[in-house]
């Protein structure tokens, strides 16, 4: 009769304890427990989860442009979705568009705020992506959306200038967050601006679109650089002349 009794009491001991857990486990669920601790910490170690405008400080090579900050951007979820007046619109991932056929060039960044900076990109072609796609006849350009919700539109005649190319590296490195990673334009004979950074998606359309940075500034839709004056960053920002187009040294 007795070790009757503490067996019945032990069972609802275990019966409670299992309940007390369970309700905890329930209310700390919107909280994601650990899991969100965890990603946290992870975050912190990584600065931050977010990408922001970084023009002082640690870079010195070059300065960063992006006009709003966004949300890091992770490799594993990240598709490119192309769309709009093509044939077959489908995604791609980072892996797809690096298996494309690689273009290698040196050129130099020119911001239409003067300063002007060098590297070594690596990508590849708007015209091998169009193999996939299929554009349709009536195209006459492409709209380039960002993580930073920046908005660029580029010709498929510039689109298909050879000096014009998607990149994925950098001075033989993935692109950095601040430099647009995972995939950027590149597009030398124009300033800056036409060079969209952390793009999401592009889209295939027949009437040309104005692009963030005229919004924001006196600048052209067009972008081609001027003849002016240059403040290379490679060269102490020594003042130079230019004389319009890309900036080949
Ligand atoms: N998504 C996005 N791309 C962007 C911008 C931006 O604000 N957002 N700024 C542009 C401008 S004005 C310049 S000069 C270049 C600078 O490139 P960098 O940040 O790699 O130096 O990025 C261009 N691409
Ligand atoms: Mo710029």
């Amino acid at each position: 009769m007795r070790t009757l009794k503490k067996i019945g009491r032990r069972g609802f001991l275990r019966k409670f304890l299992l309940g007390a857990v369970t309700t905890i486990v329930t209310v700390l669920k919107p909280f994601s427990g650990s899991l969100y601790i965890a990603q946290a910490r992870f975050n912190f170690w990584r600065s931050s989860e977010y990408v922001g405008k970084t023009r002082e400080g640690r870079y010195k090579t070059f300065y960063i442009q992006y006009y709003k900050p966004f949300r890091r951007i992770e490799r594993m979820g990240w598709r490119l979705k192309v769309r709009g007046l093509c044939e077959k619109p489908q995604e791609f991932s980072l892996e797809a568009l690096k298996a494309l056929p690689r273009i290698k060039q040196t050129s130099r960044i020119k911001c239409v705020e003067c300063w002007s900076a060098k590297a070594e990109w690596e990508g590849f072609s708007l015209l091998d992506l169009e193999k996939a796609v299929q554009p349709r006849p009536e195209v006459l350009g492409v709209i380039f959306r960002c993580a930073d919700t920046y908005v660029e539109y580029l010709s498929l005649k510039e689109m298909h200038h050879e000096r014009t190319l998607l990149v994925h590296t950098m001075n033989q490195e993935p692109l950095s967050d601040e430099h647009g990673f995972p995939m950027r334009v590149i597009i030398p004979f124009k300033y800056g601006y036409k060079s969209p950074k952390a793009i999401l998606e592009i889209e295939f359309v027949d009437r040309p679109k104005r692009g963030t940075w005229t919004q924001i500034g006196p600048y052209s839709t067009d972008g081609t650089i001027l003849p002016g004056y240059d403040h290379p960053l490679d060269q102490g920002k020594k003042r130079r002349r230019i004389f319009g187009g890309e900036i080949r040294d």
